[in-house]
């Protein structure tokens, strides 16, 4: 039997649209289209790349330069109303969604399935580097999912915001009123160097990281730690968990290396760890190698570096490489696409937790909305939000963290509101700050000459 072709079977997808030129921007016209349902089309999309104050975070690849990059989306529609994405902002990322952007004008902000089209199309197969975090390989698809997702963000937002429903209601319903989030610790310098030291001081031992932990616990109520390993030989890191576990006996605990160790090393801290972790997130590289550690450890092991789009999944599975998968919309491909991952993590059984790097409100109401609406979300949300907070685009006052917590916000769409003063002081910051990519390597080099990243590097 030979296969239907395109245009004989009904369920193939329809070729994506030739994209159309921008239009100007008309606010408050009636909405119309020919059947008489309203349309919500976009007349134009606003690309706006910012950087923001970074502390000296270390990890497997470097440290963290005082500026984080991301870009502001804003999507314009004929009905006046705005919606807002936020996503990485490197240069190659900020090129891609530049070229995808005029193709999204002239359709109609409910069209996501063809707004994904457009975006591949647009693409043209081009595959993307993780310039923006330890997030693993980059596939063709996973580019596509990258770029399509700060679009849908804020597509979601316009839906939400013109039917007056918040933005959790559109993806089933919220299951739970307010998102657990987890303490997110780091080693780090007490400042960048040559600065004074900053509000969270140094963290280069167990003392330094119980420390930590206790400045974040006291600030946000957090209820679960994960510590950022990676960065000294593995025994120090164990000793810094057993310090964090004696001094915070039920709270659950997390450490990620970054696949900075060996099978071998892997399983040794997995069995000094035994009973202290509730997960290892990727102790060691790529699908087999997870597979060979998780064989024998005897705590789960997590990801967010080898399986990160949807075609790593079934691969993993195969070898039951690993038992969490730390979704994130921000190159999950969206909210939807997020939630497509968490039915599939469902079905076969495997736990579900979220990933985060370096970003402010509007990502993390977009991560409240999802989580909200994720039933088998089975852990707390990992955030980097306090160490970038100070410099929030969005309007204070909606995100919030009671113990360890995020309300979800009620408003329609995402909401929340841009702060358009931030957003030009940190779009100046851009301007000059003088990075366009993330570059951890690069600037611990500056201060240790013969560092070199290496992966697995004990
Ligand atoms: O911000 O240094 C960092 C993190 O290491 C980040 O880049 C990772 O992607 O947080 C992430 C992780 O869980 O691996
Ligand atoms: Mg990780």
């Amino acid at each position: 039997m030979s296969e239907a072709s395109n245009s004989s079977n009904p369920l193939a997808p329809t070729e994506p649209l030739a994209p159309t030129e921008p239009t100007e921007l008309t606010a408050n016209v009636a909405p119309a289209s020919t059947s008489g349902r309203s349309r919500l089309k976009i007349t134009d999309v606003v690309l706006t790349p910012i950087a923001f104050r970074d502390p000296p975070l270390l990890n497997s690849a470097g440290v963290h330069e005082p500026w984080a990059l991301r870009t502001i989306v804003e999507i314009h529609t004929d009905e006046g109303i705005c919606g807002i994405g936020e996503t990485y902002g490197d240069i190659g990322h900020l090129e891609r969604l530049r070229t995808v952007a005029p193709a999204l004008v002239g359709l109609d902000a409910y069209e996501l399935g063809p707004m994904h089209q457009r975006v591949a199309a647009a693409l043209r197969g081009q595959t993307g580097d993780d310039k923006h975090g330890l997030t693993g390989k980059i596939s063709a698809p996973g580019t596509v999912d990258r770029v399509y997702s700060a679009f849908e963000v804020a597509c979601l937002d316009i839906q939400g915001r013109a039917v007056g429903r918040p933005v959790v209601d559109l993806l089933g319903g919220a299951v739970r009123d307010a998102v657990p989030y987890s303490a997110y610790l780091f080693y780090k310098w007490a400042g960048h160097p040559g600065t004074e030291p900053d509000q969270w001081g140094e963290a280069l031992d167990p003392v330094g990281v119980v420390s930590q932990a206790r400045q974040l616990i006291d600030q946000y109520g957090f209820g679960s730690i994960k510590l950022k390993g990676g960065v000294f030989p593995p025994e120090q890191e164990v000793d810094a968990v057993r310090a964090l576990r004696d001094a915070f006996p039920n709270t659950p605990l997390r450490l990620d290396p970054n696949a900075a160790w060996t099978p071998g090393t892997s399983l040794k801290v997995a069995e000094d760890l035994d009973g202290v972790l509730e997960y290892l997130e990727d102790p060691t590289p790529e699908i087999a190698g997870m597979a060979e550690v998780a064989a024998k450890a005897p705590m789960p092991l997590a990801t967010n570096m080898c399986v990160v789009s949807f075609e790593h999944v079934a691969p993993s599975v195969a070898v039951n490489a690993v038992q969490v998968i730390l979704s994130d919309h921000h190159y999950w491909g969206g909210l939807r696409r997020s939630a497509h991952l968490a039915s599939i993590c469902e079905a076969f059984d495997i736990g579900l937790s979220m990933h985060s790097n370096s970003h402010l409100g509007i990502s993390l109401a977009a991560m409240t909305h999802l989580a909200a609406a994720t039933p088998n979300l089975n852990y707390a949300c990992d955030t980097h939000y306090p160490w970038n907070a100070a410099d929030d685009v969005v309007v204070p006052g909606v995100l919030s963290f009671v113990d360890g917590s995020v309300a979800v916000p009620a408003g329609p769409g995402l909401g929340i509101e841009l702060d358009r003063d931030v957003l030009g002081r940190l779009a100046e910051n851009y301007r000059t700050c003088g990075l366009v990519q993330r570059d951890d390597t690069g600037y611990m080099r500056k201060f240790e000459p013969t560092y070199e990243r290496k992966r697995p590097r004990w």
